[in-house]
């Protein structure tokens, strides 16, 4: 029985990492934070099946203990402060876990069982002021966020240990994914969500920062599959993960209304923009400069060729489908929330 160790488990993709290594026979350890109340996010319903290790990515006394108990095969470091809005109110913290906290993790590595596999869960984010389109392996990196500069730092330390200390140690470069078990800050989630609470009556209005910014989007689902892949090859390399199309936040908000049944038009620019209802002229989309970022990623395209040569991997969910999935699990749960409340809708 193969053994894994994922950090980030209670987060989005550490769910379906975690139900791909079951499913696959792995015995999966996942590093949980203490919290004032005990919180299992994302794995709740896999409890069971998981040992939980307390430790903290900032904690490298905390990594090794996990590394002593877990003994795994294969280390999936998921965990970081991953919204990058919070990265300019945060930038040291974000710093500390996501770009020294990858060194811990690496040192842990070396201490306790350096022949142990490492993914990285690196970011398009890196590419940020996009120096090519499509991104690809070899595309220079210009970050825009504190976020993306952390995790730079993340990316080359690992490269590093690998070509330093001939670790298997691979980074992901992950595009945007997204499913119904996203984070309700980031904003297909947030989209999704303010849907169904409109068309439950429950909000009126939906408030945007930057709809114009455009992103590969892609489902968890997929993506967590190629992170088990770049640890089964012959040699550690990293991989652009992308589904190599890009539409803007304004595509995806149309996109989640129609399938709410709600026909949006267009009326107005800039922080004037407003989503109108086609039947009952309600504004429900509008534009808030809260939430703009000081400096933007304006556009990102991946091009995941080099892991559908070399891993095989591709996606099998596309951005409709992703679109709808994400709507219709937010339709369910909150209108489900509002008959449990006696609430009319
Ligand atoms: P997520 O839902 O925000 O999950 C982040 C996880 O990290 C949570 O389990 C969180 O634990 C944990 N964590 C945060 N700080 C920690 C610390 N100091 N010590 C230990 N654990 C800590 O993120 P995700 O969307 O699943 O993404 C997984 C990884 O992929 C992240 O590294 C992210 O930056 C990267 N990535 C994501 C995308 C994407 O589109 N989703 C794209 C590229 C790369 P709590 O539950 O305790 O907060
Ligand atoms: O959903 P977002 O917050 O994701 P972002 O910034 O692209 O980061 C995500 O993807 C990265 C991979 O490229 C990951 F590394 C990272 O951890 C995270 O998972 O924002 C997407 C876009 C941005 O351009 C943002 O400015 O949507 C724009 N946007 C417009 N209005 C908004 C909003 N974003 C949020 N969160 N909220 C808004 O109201």
């Amino acid at each position: 029985m193969k053994r894994a160790l994922i950090t980030g488990i209670t987060g989005q993709d550490g769910s379906y990492l975690t139900e791909l290594l079951l499913e696959k026979g792995y015995k999966v350890y996942g590093v949980v934070r203490r919290k004032s109340k005990a919180d299992y996010g994302t794995v709740e319903h896999l409890k069971k099946d998981i040992e939980f290790i307390y430790a903290d990515m900032t904690d490298m006394a905390s990594l090794i203990r996990a590394m002593k108990i877990a003994q795994p095969d294969e280390v999936y470091n998921l965990a970081a402060q991953s919204f990058v809005a919070t990265s300019w109110e945060q930038p040291l913290a974000t710093a500390e876990i996501n770009a020294i906290g990858v060194t811990n993790m690496l040192e842990s590595i070396r201490v306790v069982k350096p022949e142990a596999r490492f993914y990285q869960a690196s970011t398009s984010e890196m590419f940020g002021l996009v120096q090519e389109t499509p991104q690809t392996e070899t595309t220079p990196l210009y970050p825009r966020s504190p976020y993306g500069v952390a995790k730079l730092y993340g990316h080359w330390i690992t490269k590093n240990y690998r070509e330093s200390f001939q670790m298997y140690a691979c980074s992901g470069i992950l595009f945007n994914h997204e499913s119904p078990r996203r984070g309700m800050e980031f904003v297909t989630r947030k989209i999704t969500d303010a849907v169904a609470r409109i068309k439950c009556g429950l909000q009126d209005t939906l408030y945007l920062g930057n709809m114009d910014a455009k992103r590969d989007w892609g489902y968890a689902g997929d993506y967590v599959k190629a992170m088990w892949l770049m640890l089964q090859q012959k040699e550690a390399d990293d991989y652009v993960i992308a589904s190599g199309e890009t539409h803007s936040v304004r595509e995806f908000v149309e996109l989640a209304f129609r399938h709410a049944g709600i026909e949006l038009e267009w009326s107005g620019e800039g922080i004037e923009e407003k989503g109108i209802d086609k039947n009952s002229g309600k504004t429900l989309v509008a534009v808030d400069q809260r939430f703009f970022r000081p400096a933007e990623v304006e556009i990102l395209l991946g091009n995941p060729s080099k892991a559908q040569s070399v891993l095989k991997w591709e996606r099998a969910v596309g951005f409709e489908e992703l679109v709808r999935m994400m709507t219709e699990g937010d339709l369910a749960r909150v209108s489900g929330e509002v008959a449990g409340n006696g609430v009319d809708a």
